[in-house]
């Protein structure tokens, strides 16, 4: 396997994220990634490249170019507005057709699902440094006789075309997807075992039939993102049948993780895509702070080992994971399964 990092994601920290009426210290943090770094470099799964630069042509294929424009400046006119701090929203569009907002905090709230997610000064570098490690694992599964894993951090999936939230702010997975097809892949599976709906991939494709999304999670009933990752959201026009979502009630244990794995394996093996897209979150984790699910370590193991049966050419994207005692481990024993099984 070879690993695609890049070191600058570490400037990217946010001071906090609003939670339940306080400000909680983020869950996101530098630390993680270097917890799954430390794992993957100690199991010897192979080399740690870092990505080039950036193809920024390839971001308008899934992000609007107003959108993009957002992020990249957001940070700086917030600050030249409410001084030195994180860019949080506190209002929010919600669906209303207003005039182009001209203010900072209304520029935020045109695109900002959620206050979980502050924009810090490196926000934008260290978005478009994940963006390129999981651009460039899509480039270099072509020639790779093995899978490649993206070590993204900022994670990608919640984000949308035009929105950002769940600590995510560009699509990684998509612009992945993008990629492959680029390339010459005919149709591309998304599949994300993230502990959250991945509803910005979902959003993205989800009038397509060239990218099919996939998506095993906690029930947004009791859990971020709340608004959708239900079964009966399958796609919409040319895409309808081409999204399937699993939730899992509260508590759901490997045996039931693994019976909702196994359909949508299924689902994706009739499709026949040339190549899969793993979104690998972890923080369905036993213990993991915004997780009501039950996997442990030997779990995940399982969990690559069923997805490795599948035997079509697969990037690994990484997502959530917030305990940081179990997720180094927890991605290694997935990926040890992953080859085990292979
Ligand atoms: C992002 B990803 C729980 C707060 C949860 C949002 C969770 C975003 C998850 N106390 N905040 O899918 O891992
Ligand atoms: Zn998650």
């Amino acid at each position: 396997m070879i690993t695609v990092y890049s070191p600058a994601h570490k400037d990217h920290w946010g001071q906090g994220e609003f939670f339940a009426g306080r400000m909680m210290d983020c869950y996101e943090v530098p630390e993680r990634a270097a917890r799954i770094l430390a794992s993957v470099q100690a199991l010897n799964l192979g080399p740690v490249v870092a990505p080039p630069s950036l193809d920024h042509a390839l971001l308008s294929k899934v992000h609007d170019a107003d959108y993009l424009e957002f992020l990249e400046t957001i940070h700086a006119h917030w600050v030249s507005e409410n001084g030195d701090c994180d860019a949080f929203p506190y209002v929010f569009l919600s669906g209303r057709s207003v005039r182009p907002a001209t203010a900072a905090v209304a520029r935020l709230g045109q695109f900002a699902t959620d206050a979980c997610s502050p924009i810090t000064a490196q926000t934008w570098t260290a978005a478009c440094a994940s963006a390129a490690s999981a651009v460039h694992a899509a480039e270099l599964l072509r020639a790779a006789d093995e899978p490649v894993m993206a070590l993204c951090r900022p994670p990608g999936h919640h984000a949308g075309r035009r929105s950002y939230g769940g600590y995510c702010f560009l699509n990684n997975g998509a612009l992945a997807a993008e990629r492959l097809l680029q390339a010459g892949a005919g149709r591309v599976a998304i599949l994300d075992i993230d502990n959250h709906h991945g509803n910005g991939t979902q959003e993205i494709f989800y009038e397509r039939s060239d990218v099919m999304t996939v998506s095993i999670h906690g029930t947004p009933d009791i859990q971020f993102p709340w608004f959708t990752g239900y079964s009966d959201e399958t796609g919409a026009g040319k895409g309808e049948g081409f999204n399937l979502n699993r939730p899992l009630q509260a508590n759901s244990d490997l045996a039931a993780y693994e019976h909702a794995l196994i359909g949508c394996l299924d689902h994706i093996g009739r499709y026949g895509p040339d190549a899969i897209i793993v979104a690998l979150g972890v923080d369905a984790g036993e213990g993991d702070p915004t997780s009501q699910l039950r996997i442990d370590t030997s779990g995940f193991a399982a969990i690559g080992a069923r997805i490795a049966s599948l035997a079509i050419p697969t990037v690994f994207i990484m997502e959530g994971g917030y305990n940081l005692d179990r997720i180094g481990g927890d991605v290694g024993a997935f990926l040890q399964g992953w080859h085990a099984a292979r």
